[in-house]
């Protein structure tokens, strides 16, 4: 038995000695590999951090003090030292464990989390919670080089330092978001290098730790002059300028010594910055690699490990697409969140790298950037997950909107995501952007349509959404930009004739309307394209003949797209029949999509039930008599 088997706790690794801890941190990543070998996972950012995980744990009891973990995708250690081991198999499948930390799965996840740059404000108010009652716990942060390009970082870091309250921020830096980090300070913080005195006394052991560490403690004082430069380097320190103490940078896999830093930054008052140098995928000699593959990794064989490669995305298709774009027209830009891999941008970011911009993970300078762009007549295209957009709201209304600019957003990840669970679902992007006035928004069924459509965008101009769903596709067939279809601007498509009632679905739900419409010559289907505008001729028809209505989406019920056409119908009066199918007012988490879209009564089977209620189905009977 090893030392992990022991450990049920956060206050069980506190009780270990300092010099078990590094043997704790090689079973914790022999540990993660193992789980992630049969979950897949965020593989690349726990193994980085499982000495910090470990150190973490052995100076803070997570049960008591608040470890506010950034993103919480590097979490896979913390879960299993704290009672999570046995169910991290479950890990991101349905009724598991989350892939992030989440506080209603544990008391030791002090926050809810999956978006990055949380971190820094949360533990703030954390801290002045404490404060304010007088408690006794402590509260850290830990925060990876990427989560610190967002602005909510950064402002939040402005704001720790005015505020001046006792907590310790870890910088977590392996030099990578997802992909190569970005960004000037990115740079900056590079240059903060160990100081060669200071090389020479760690090496001279603990003892000489503590003799280094006094000029600290007494922070302010007749500090030694030099060590006084290392451990708070006034002269080109950002975050000395924001009004943090800063340590560093240290060897973030040295587990003994980030334990004594922690340790001895846990006595200090106000705001203290411990810089960790860490290594993505440390320990793992493919994740070390290439870190980029192995950050969300699918299963793999432990001893012969192959990331495996997806079939053609969505994703894909947009990439490919924008790239033939881009060489259309000369003005056309690709923007991106830090989400190069996700957004199927790394071939365009090779072949347009003069028009293409990785922003960091700062949702809301891509969109007022494209702002810009689009003021001095480029044609920008702001390749973001819908979920992300959820960042940038206020520049898409207040930079691009108001000035009615041509803008193209292009939506990925629309609908329920997967894996990632509820702080990842793309399931509002309808209803916060379908009142932004002058704004269009449309889902294409397939690659084809996609194309036709974001070709379109860029010829018509005026801020325009297109969302697609996350997963496959088949791509579309090569044809020069002239070449490719034209999709009469906002129109439905009939894509299926039927008698007695209609189905309206768009993207990916439009194959369940299909399977659920299977051959009956009573059921219409409809690619609803269009959300905004909707197809008002055809909605025209369908009303005037009273045909009852579904519609199916993969989104919210709450100001989607049912909810437009409910919208619509009530304001011309005299209204067919409805039922709106979707997901109702809850948060979905992580599970299969296909067969969460089932549960959730959108799916053929749901599609059917509707149908039924509606009088056409196998339960004609009952159905009959509810009708008009
Ligand atoms: N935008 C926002 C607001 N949140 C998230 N989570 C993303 C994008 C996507 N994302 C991640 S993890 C990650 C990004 C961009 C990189 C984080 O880099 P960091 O950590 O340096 O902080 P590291 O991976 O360990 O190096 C996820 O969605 C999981
Ligand atoms: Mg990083």
């Amino acid at each position: 038995m090893g030392l992990l088997d022991h450990i049920q706790s956060s206050a069980d690794v506190g009780r270990l000695r300092r010099d078990e801890l590094p043997q704790l941190a090689a079973e914790l990543r022999a540990e993660i590999i193992d789980v992630c070998a049969v979950t897949g996972g965020h593989l690349a950012s726990s193994l980085g951090a499982v000495e910090l995980t470990v150190a973490l744990h052995a100076v803070h009891d997570s049960s008591r003090d608040r470890i506010v973990w950034d993103v919480g995708h590097q979490t896979y250690g913390h879960k299993i030292l704290t009672g999570r081991r046995e169910r991290m198999r479950s890990i991101r499948t349905s009724g598991g464990l989350a892939g992030f930390t989440t506080s209603s799965e544990s008391a030791d996840d002090a926050l809810t989390v999956g978006h990055a740059s949380t971190s820094l404000a949360a533990a703030l108010g954390m801290a002045l919670a404490r404060d304010a009652r007088g408690a006794p716990y402590d509260v850290v942060a830990v925060i990876g080089d990427g989560a610190l390009t967002g602005g909510m970082a950064l402002a939040a870091l402005n704001q720790i330092g005015h505020q001046a309250t006792r907590m310790t921020i870890v910088l977590n830096d392996n030099e990578m978001s997802i992909s190569e980090n970005v960004g000037a300070l990115n740079g900056t913080m590079r240059r903060l290098q160990v100081q060669p005195w200071f090389q020479r006394a760690e090496s001279r052991g603990k003892a000489a730790l503590e003799d280094l560490w006094s000029p600290l403690a007494e922070f302010g004082s007749r500090a030694k002059k030099a060590a006084r430069r290392f451990f708070d380097p006034a002269s080109n320190n950002p975050f000395h300028a924001m009004g943090l103490r800063y340590v560093g940078p240290i060897d973030g896999h040295d587990v003994e010594q980030l334990a004594f830093y922690l340790a001895k930054i846990r006595e200090l008052e106000g705001p203290t910055m411990l810089h960790v140098l860490t290594r993505k995928g440390k320990g793992y000699g493919v994740a070390e690699a290439d870190p980029i593959a192995w950050h969300g990794a699918g299963k793999y064989d432990p001893i012969n490990p192959v990331s495996a490669g997806k079939g053609y995305q969505w994703s894909d298709a947009f990439g490919d697409a924008a790239i033939d774009l881009a060489k259309h027209d000369d003005r056309v830009w690709v923007i991106t969140p830090a989400m190069r891999e996700g957004s199927g941008l790394v071939r365009y970011s090779r072949e347009v790298p003069r028009r293409y911009l990785d922003v960091g993970i700062a949702e809301d300078v891509a969109v007022t950037t494209a702002a810009g762009l689009a003021l001095r007549g480029e044609k920008p295209i702001v390749a973001i997950y819908s979920t992300f957009l959820q960042r940038g709201y206020d520049q898409v209304i207040h930079d691009v909107a108001l000035e009615g600019l041509d803008v193209v957003f292009a939506i990925d990840r629309a609908g329920l995501v997967g894996a990632d669970g509820m702080t990842h679902q793309g399931v509002y992007d309808l209803a916060y952007l379908r009142p932004v006035p002058g704004l269009q928004i449309a889902a294409p069924k397939d690659a084809r349509e996609m194309r036709g459509i974001l070709r379109g965008a860029l010829e018509r101009g005026g801020p325009i959404a297109v969302r697609w769903p996350r997963g496959g596709v088949v791509p579309a067939p090569d044809a020069p930009v002239d070449a490719w279809d034209d999709v009469p601007w906002g129109t439905w498509e009939v894509v299926k004739d039927g008698t007695d009632v209609a189905v309206l679905a768009f993207g990916a739900t439009l194959p369940y309307a299909l399977t659920a419409a299977g051959g009956d010559p009573r059921v219409a289907v409809v690619n609803a394209r269009f959300v905004k505008p909707l197809d008002a001729a055809m909605l025209e028809r369908f009303a005037d003949s009273g045909t009852p209505l579904v519609t199916v989406e993969d989104h919210v019920l709450h100001g989607g797209f049912g909810a437009a056409v409910a919208e619509f119908l009530s304001d011309r009066g005299g209204a067919p029949r409805l039922v709106r199918l979707g997901i109702d007012d809850q948060h979905v988490p992580h599970g299969d999509p296909v067969a969460q879209h089932e549960a959730l009564g959108y799916g053929p089977e749901g599609i059917r039930a509707a149908l039924a209620r509606l009088g056409v189905g196998p339960s004609a009977p009952v159905a009959v008599a509810e009708r008009r």
